[in-house]
């Protein structure tokens, strides 16, 4: 498995049942890398912290009757990442992702920042991104830094990747321009609470124009009174079930990620866990 032998390291797995790489549907990868945060740092522990609240949560689901231990996922362990590097990172996590993907395998990502979307996106063709998340990360540069996680959706878009931002609340005169002149579709925050079944609908119609969809969960898309690690906090944000009931509305996810979980101890982690079942049953 050549990158995937030099670059991973081995932690033990997500919910405790991952099954054999061979056997595999998907493949759940730590990205444990935080180089670029600009407030709250810590994003690199957020992969062993989601593995460990994920053994304390129970896999049965009442709403799906379904177990998630039943699911054909591998957990390989986390990107052996090159701290402080973001460029020799997003290489070494686009050369696991293209491996992984080449194989037939979807993946599912445990972050770290948001930067790393654009290593895993990129690499598999043709999908829209779904986008949950309170910024549109659209800035052109950010502190002096092109590629970083407030200008992800730029670079993805850039890169020739559609995109549909729900929760948004958090962009600049500059971004919101720049959504309406490439035709980057907004649902923000406000709208989800107002009509969750318009934003229900936006989901559905995107999908319909792109088949094949790429789902990235930034958890600062939730209300920091059900997220409060994350990197960038802000107020105004959707509640948990709001949020598990559009992910429920993506089908044909081809991968997905859940990022910017800064863990101090506190339950951020088990939302984050949460929500990386909820897409990996979105997966099968
Ligand atoms: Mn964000």
């Amino acid at each position: 498995m050549g990158y995937k032998g030099l670059y991973l390291t081995s932690k033990e797995s997500f919910l405790g049942c991952s099954k054999p790489y061979g056997e595999a549907l998907v493949i759940i990868m730590g990205v444990p890398f935080d180089a670029t945060s600009t407030y709250k740092p810590g994003a690199r522990f957020a992969p062993s912290a989601i593995r460990a609240a994920s053994w304390n949560m129970e896999s049965f689901s009442l709403k799906r009757m379904a177990d998630a231990c039943s699911l054909s996922f591998c957990d390989v362990g986390d990107l052996d990442v090159v701290p402080g590097d973001v460029h020799q990172t997003l290489q070494r996590l686009k050369a696991v992702v293209s491996e992984v993907v080449d194989e037939g395998k979807k993946l599912l990502v445990l972050g770290g920042e948001h930067t790393l979307t654009l290593g895993v996106a990129e690499c598999i063709s043709g999908v829209g991104v779904i986008q949950f998340d309170a910024h549109t990360d659209l800035r052109d540069d950010y502190a002096s830094q092109r590629i970083c996680h407030a200008t992800v959706a730029r670079r993805m878009h850039e890169a020739g990747i559609s995109l549909l931002q729900v929760g948004v609340r958090a962009c600049s005169r500059e971004e919101y321009e720049y959504a309406e002149e490439n035709g980057i579709v907004l649902v923000p925050a406000h709208e989800v609470r107002r009509s969750l079944s318009y934003a229900m609908s936006r989901i559905k119609e995107f999908q319909e124009e792109h088949g094949k969809i790429y789902v990235t969960v930034d958890v600062d898309v939730l209300d920091p009174a059900f997220a409060p690690e994350v990197g960038n906090p802000e107020p105004g944000g959707l509640t948990i079930t709001e949020l598990i009931s559009l992910i429920e509305e993506c089908h044909n996810v081809a991968g997905g990620d859940v990022v910017e979980v800064t863990p101090s101890g506190g339950f951020t982690a088990f939302t984050a866990a949460r929500i990386a079942i909820e897409l990996m049953f979105q997966m099968h």
